[in-house]
């Protein structure tokens, strides 16, 4: 495979002229694509910025002599006109901010590669998908949906999960969220929806939060919402870290084969170290102490070779079953429960390699649902219709023109052999011509006719659609109640708990009672117990039975096809271990430096990173006469910042009057965190208010828990892999 030849000044030939009309398909196997990672790797090399190693220059190349002080007319004289190195230094500055995304402003992105387990060539022809082990390179960013570009990753919101694959036939976007569903079911209300969700007009407050009242106006009136509000009131909507939430393309896509067989398909991303979330409380304050929670998290961990890992599942459904669900597989506030069809595990997608620039990487990557390959395809899901306008569009404004495809994160590792011409930012010398039919450049670029999927050439799935133009919602998708309940049933208590309080946390800061009225009425239609406790703590009426029409698409039946969807909830989808798991071991002058050394020891061989913190920096005073270095100063980090919490014995003189160790110990304890106890190490957890714990869920409290206790170290790192206990 030939790839994308880099900026024109490298290229060794124009690459719009081919000597065969036909260029035919790239199918050897050249070390390109057995190391496909590499293969974009090496194509960013071509724009990376020179070795800074030398001499300052203007965009023109010309060498400066000093960019510290204008040219003026003598030592205090006016600045002069011809001084052309610092008016271009500033033009530039002036012009190096561009529009953010006008939703999913806040981001991080990582490279990496994925490879599938096994063949799917029984379900599509997409190259990327034909053989084990075949490393497609890929970029993804993760984003927040409300805040702009300065907001806290912590907010309660949805997280955008967006793959770039840079195939062999072209690139492949999968634009998906962390939940399976969303807000609407057609394009059309996107922007009532974002305008209802973004700030108010006026002073444009709030900043990264849906709790006020143009949000839940909007919802209280646009019951197709319901569904997905129990998702984003979960705490599936507060991640405790990119790399620990699902991804779901949302939609019913189709995969195509050879033949042009279709097969819908539901795309999911599982992590590999589990699903975890954070608590509401813990959300809150770590947007505070480190609004970069997220970012930071997934660029650690990347940085540290602790790659973050995904595995891509499929459901798939034939299509002579499109009508056998008791929901519509175009309606994308529906999911299809595993339960009904299961999720195949088809390959996994290792993120490692953190960008080399925010801007040009993260920022400028442009993703667009219409960006398919052959053997990939829509369906008529009319939230996805409106997509495959929206991005290509969003993107000419944003990134300033038509040329946008250029950009390094952006370019296709396939040749690229097009007809469009000029625009702003044109980076490539096309010296031929422009145009189809041509005789005079040889009939060049030539299309390659239909019928040849399996060779990379994209057609359209053929699908026969007969019907008048009509702008109305198809009855099928009238249902908005009873996958919300089918969710709300399958919820742990301390989730149903969890949802309970978000609803009253975010409906109690509407000021619009009818409003707050209004959305408790339709939490009726899920669960009447739900409904009552958010009115009770909103302080507004139990509301009545719903009304008889609405009743018919309540959740009370079993409409979803099963009573109940394991899958959903977050107590099954944990995973095990406690890889990059960040444990603080609170030490202080007298500390059992063994018990410290131990924690050290026992849950870093499990992969957990472990971080000793005191008063201040440098060495603790250790029992036994030694010091035990000090990673960071208490007054520097927090206890949202951690997973898990170890107090060693030896400190009971000085930790328990620290006002930061006991606030540390306090949040920990109220955010359900694992937390041992070892020796005095109780005293702390006294002066926190919670007494000798002992007995309560995820806190071991253990007298002595030296290096050689093995067993209470792996019981704590059991604790530590259960990631929080709510119920406490
Ligand atoms: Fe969207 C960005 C995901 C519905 C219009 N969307 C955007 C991003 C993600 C999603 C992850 C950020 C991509 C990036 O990191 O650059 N959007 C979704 C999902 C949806 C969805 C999973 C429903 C299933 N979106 C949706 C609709 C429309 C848009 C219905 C318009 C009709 N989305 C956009 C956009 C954005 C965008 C305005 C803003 C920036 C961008 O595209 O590049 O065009």
């Amino acid at each position: 495979m030939s790839i994308n030849p880099g900026p024109p000044d490298q290229r060794p030939h124009a690459p719009l002229v081919t000597e065969t009309p036909n260029p035919g398909p790239p199918t050897a196997r050249t070390r390109d694509t057995e190391d496909a990672k590499d293969a974009k790797d090496a194509a960013l090399d071509a724009f990376r910025a020179p070795d800074p190693d030398g001499p300052l220059t203007t965009d023109q190349g010309v060498r400066v002599d000093d960019t510290d002080n204008s040219l003026t007319v003598g030592d205090r004289g006016p600045t002069l006109l011809e001084d052309f190195h610092v008016r271009e230094k500033l033009t530039h500055f002036d012009h190096e901010r561009i529009p953010e995304r006008v939703v999913h402003a806040r981001g991080a992105g990582a490279y990496g590669y994925f490879e599938p387990y096994a063949s799917l060539a029984e379900f599509t022809c997409a190259d990327f998908l034909q053989e084990a082990g075949t490393r497609t390179p890929v970029f993804v960013r993760f984003s927040t949906v409300q805040g702009p570009r300065g907001s806290a990753d912590t907010v309660r919101d949805v997280r955008g999960f967006a793959t770039k694959f840079y195939t062999r036939h072209g690139n492949y976007d999968l634009v998906g969220n962390n939940m399976p569903v969303f807000f609407i079911q057609d394009a059309a209300k996107f922007p009532d929806f974002v305008h209802a969700v973004k700030p108010e007009p006026p002073n444009e407050i709030p900043t990264g939060a849906s709790a006020h009242d143009t949000f839940w106006d909007f919802c209280s009136l646009q019951p197709e919402s319901t569904h997905m509000l129990m998702w984003v009131m979960s705490d599936r909507a507060i991640p405790r870290s990119l790399r620990m939430m699902q991804g779901f393309g949302v939609h019913t896509f189709r995969l195509v084969d050879r033949d042009g067989r279709g097969t819908f398909v539901k795309f999911h991303w599982r992590p590999l170290l589990g699903v975890c979330s954070q608590v509401w409380d813990e959300a809150q304050l770590t947007a505070g102490r480190d609004p970069d929670f997220h970012r930071r998290d997934l660029w650690d961990a990347i940085a540290a070779g602790d790659f973050p890992e995904y595995e891509l599942g499929v459901q798939l459904v034939p299509e002579q079953d499109e009508f056998a669900f008791p929901f519509d597989l175009l309606d994308p506030t529906k999911l299809i429960p595993e339960e009904l069809v299961p999720v195949h595990p088809v390959g996994r997608m290792v993120l490692d390699r953190n960008p080399q620039n925010f801007f040009a990487e993260t920022e400028q990557v442009a993703f667009h649902t219409a960006n398919v390959v052959p053997g990939i395809d829509f369906t008529n899901d009319p939230l996805l219709q409106g997509r495959n306008f929206s991005y290509l569009d969003t993107q000419l404004i944003r990134l300033g023109g038509p040329n946008f495809a250029q950009l390094p994160v952006n370019r296709p590792l396939a040749d690229v052999r097009t007809n469009h011409r000029d625009g702003y930012g044109q980076q490539v010398v096309h010296p031929g011509t422009s145009y189809a039919p041509n005789s005079v450049g040889g009939g060049c670029p030539a299309t390659m006719g239909g019928g040849r999927l399996a060779e990379g050439v994209f057609e359209h799935h053929q699908e026969r659609v007969d019907g008048a133009a009509v702008r109305r919602r198809s009855p099928s998708f009238a249902d908005h109640y009873s996958q919300a309940a089918l969710f709300w049933r399958s919820m742990a208590g301390w989730e149903q708990q969890h949802i309970t309080e978000a609803f009253a946390f975010e409906l109690g800061k509407v000021g619009d009672r009818e409003v707050r009225r209004r959305m408790v009425g339709n939490l009726a239609h899920v669960d009447p117990g739900l409904a009552a406790d958010v009115a009770l703590r909103i302080g507004e009426p139990e509301p009545g039975a719903p009304p008889e029409d609405r009743a018919v698409a309540s959740g009370a039946g079993d409409a979803a096809g099963v009573a109940f969807s394991p899958a959903l909830s977050l107590e099954n989808l944990r995973g095990s271990g406690i890889r990059t798991r960040k444990v603080a071991v609170l030490a202080a002058p007298g500390v059992d430096g063994d018990q410290v050394r131990a924690a050290h020891e026992r849950l870093g061989e499990e992969g957990a990173t472990v971080e000793t913190l005191a008063a201040h920096g440098g060495e603790v005073p250790a029992r036994d006469g030694g010091g035990v270095p000090v990673d960071l100063p208490l007054p520097t980090t927090a206890s949202v910042l951690h997973d898990a919490v170890v107090v060693p014995d030896g400190g009971e003189h000085t930790l328990p009057a620290d006002p930061d160790a006991v606030r540390f110990l306090a949040e920990a304890m109220r955010h359900g965190k694992p937390v041992a106890l070892l020796g005095s190490g109780v005293e702390l957890s006294r002066a926190a208010g919670f007494g000798t714990p002992a007995g309560l869920a995820g806190v071991a409290v253990h007298g002595s828990g030296g290096r050689d206790d093995t067993a209470f170290w792996a019981e704590f790192a059991r604790l530590i892999g259960h990631h929080r206990f709510p119920s406490r």
